[in-house]
């Protein structure tokens, strides 16, 4: 009985929230800021254990969303973001999954720093109004996860 009582609070929070547990609502998308550094292969099955994917930023308004609730969460602690793209099938950048490329590549001033050897993963660079940097896998970056508002 308890478990139903728990389960049936769960299904109730979500459907009041739209959000699961843990995510904010923005613009039919939710989204979670994960406050410890990891590998972007880290980041991203974290993301997935939330029933979420690392972000996948589509345009300017989402990200101008992630650089006001970022900045919020933790000011200048972090100078790197992850977000859900990487360049490992050809050589292209695609959001993680899809075969959709990241159309609004942005880059920070300086990027990309690494045309195609060992930088395949994309970041969001703080100082530079959360534009995209390209950085090694296996750097430790705070992330940003993202599903569907139900
Ligand atoms: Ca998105």
């Amino acid at each position: 009985m308890m478990r139903l009582i728990v389960l049936l609070s769960i299904a109730l929070a979500q459907y009041a929230y739209g959000c699961p547990n843990g995510y904010h609502s923005h613009n039919g998308s939710c989204y979670a800021a994960v406050g410890v550094r990891s590998t972007w292969p880290n980041a991203y099955s974290f993301c997935k254990s939330l029933n979420g994917s690392l972000a996948i930023v589509d345009t300017e308004s989402e990200r101008d969303y992630l650089h006001q609730f970022l900045n919020n969460r933790f000011g200048s602690k972090f100078v790197y973001y992850w977000v859900g793209a990487t360049n490992l099938a050809d050589g292209s950048w695609m959001w993680a999954e899809s075969t959709r490329p990241v159309d609004n590549l942005h880059w920070s001033s300086g990027y990309p720093t690494d045309g195609s050897n060992s930088q395949h993963c994309l970041q969001m660079v703080v100082a530079h109004h959360y534009y995209f940097g390209d950085n090694n896998c296996e750097a430790k970056n705070a992330f940003v996860c993202e599903t569907q508002d139900a």
